[in-house]
């Protein structure tokens, strides 16, 4: 009988030591690379755990706005005590310290609902004492034009003007919330107006939706909120389901209107352009005249259909932008994505961990190498360059990243997912 021989696997601490010389064999700085990944929080979008759903009444659904969730997957939560429940699980699988971005229509109206245009910060009472209490970096917040009946025909461009009063108090309402949760935490909440306005077939007259959305978003900046701890953002788009031919609030629209506006964050959703356009691209041209950028980080595949994210390329660029930019400071992290087609919590998890991972592979390029190589216009050691970092033990790092803030590293946190939707999920 042959002589059985133990291999040992290298202690994590060795590993992660051979890891962190095969970096500084770069020029790397690990550690410095961990300590910005770990002031980086990301705002989780609340949404993905209940479909876009909301919970104004029972068994609300998404409806209209060119956005769908699609799957059935068994579990959803459908009260507010289940997302939370849900949340809870979701920020003890994530390293570092994170955001929650909330929608109106989870409005906590215990009993006594009002509508969109009536809601008020006491309505997210429950969601600060809830986020403070898990201590939360902040909150961040968007108005909901879409689920309603007077989003049926499109909301702030609406060429009734009753309509698009109404959608103007709901925007105004929500700015006031969003600032009010900025105060609470200190922290700058972002309030993101996304709406779905646009037509299925070839309108005649593209024009006018667009002047009257562009007075109505005039109204409802026209009150000045404390900008220490709240920024406005506005989110644009190329197209969506039942929305193929027109969207009064392109790209153009709103970058023009961004820029002319003064204070407003402009949102880069990376499902929102043309399959192969590079939202990547993008963020240095946006930040050379606007103050700030958020990020909806998604995955479109084929179309802006809200895949969960994953470290590809397309979002691996994003992040390599941001960091290479020195752009980190200005961007505000959003995900949003939302999958019903598999457990949801794993898609909150797996989504936000791919966007860290995505960070951290950008804090970790061989940053003064390159710059170097393409300052000498050496571009094949540029090239060779980028083809080795792609080789680095990155998974090694970030394991360390997660050990270090007491979080499963690895698949652990599937153990953990899996056990919940044991004992909570498939009971719910
Ligand atoms: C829709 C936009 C928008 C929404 C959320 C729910 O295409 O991306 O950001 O996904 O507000
Ligand atoms: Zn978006």
């Amino acid at each position: 009988m042959a002589k059985s021989r133990t291999v040992s696997a290298p202690s994590n601490a060795t590993a992660f030591g051979a890891a962190r010389s095969a970096y500084a064999a770069l020029g790397v700085d690990v550690e410095a690379a961990l300590a910005t990944l770990a002031n980086t929080p990301i705002s989780l979008h609340c949404w993905q755990g209940d479909d876009v759903g909301g919970f104004e009444k029972p068994d609300a659904t998404l409806s209209g706005g060119g956005i769908q969730a699609t799957g059935n997957y068994p579990g959803k939560a459908r009260t507010l005590d289940q997302l939370r429940g849900d949340l809870d699980l979701v920020y003890k699988l994530l390293p570092g310290r994170h955001r929650l971005n909330l929608h109106a229509i989870y409005a906590d109206f215990a009993g006594k609902a009002v509508d969109r245009d009536a809601i008020e910060p006491r309505h997210f009472a429950s969601w600060v004492d809830w986020a403070k209490a898990r201590g939360l970096h902040g909150l961040d917040f968007n108005p909901s034009c879409f689920s309603h009946p007077l989003a049926t025909d499109g909301t702030l461009s609406h060429p009734d003007a009753a309509v698009r009063d109404f959608w103007i108090d709901h925007c105004t309402a929500a700015r006031r919330i969003g600032a009010s949760f900025g105060k609470t935490f200190g922290t700058r909440t972002v309030t993101n107006v996304w709406i779905p306005d646009g037509s299925k077939d070839t309108p005649f007259d593209r024009a006018a939706p667009r002047a009257r959305l562009a007075a109505s978003l005039d109204r409802v900046f026209a009150e000045k909120l404390n900008a220490k701890h709240h920024l406005d953002a506005v989110e644009s788009k190329l197209f969506g389901i039942g929305a193929e031919s027109y969207t009064a609030g392109s790209h153009e629209f709103y970058l023009g209107y961004a820029l002319t506006r003064g204070n407003l964050a402009y949102c880069l959703d990376a499902g929102h352009f043309h399959p192969t356009e590079s939202l990547a691209d993008k963020i240095s041209s946006v930040l050379q005249f606007t103050p700030a950028l958020l990020l909806h980080v998604s995955r479109g595949v084929r179309w802006d259909s809200d895949h969960v994210v994953t470290c590809d390329d397309a979002t691996r660029a994003i992040f390599e932008e941001l960091v290479r930019g020195g752009f980190l400071g200005r961007t505000a992290i959003g995900l949003d994505y939302f999958d019903a087609s598999i457990n949801r919590l794993a898609a909150w998890v797996i989504g936000t961990r791919a966007a860290q991972k995505a960070l951290l592979t950008a804090l970790l390029e061989p940053a003064a190498r390159l710059r170097a190589a393409e300052q000498a216009g050496d571009h094949a050691l540029r090239l060779a360059l980028f083809e080795e970092s792609r080789a680095l033990p990155l998974g090694l790092v970030w394991d360390e990243f997660c050990r270090r803030h007491n979080v499963p590293a690895g698949l652990a946190f599937m153990d953990e997912i899996k056990t919940y939707e044991r004992k909570v999920l498939s009971r719910r």
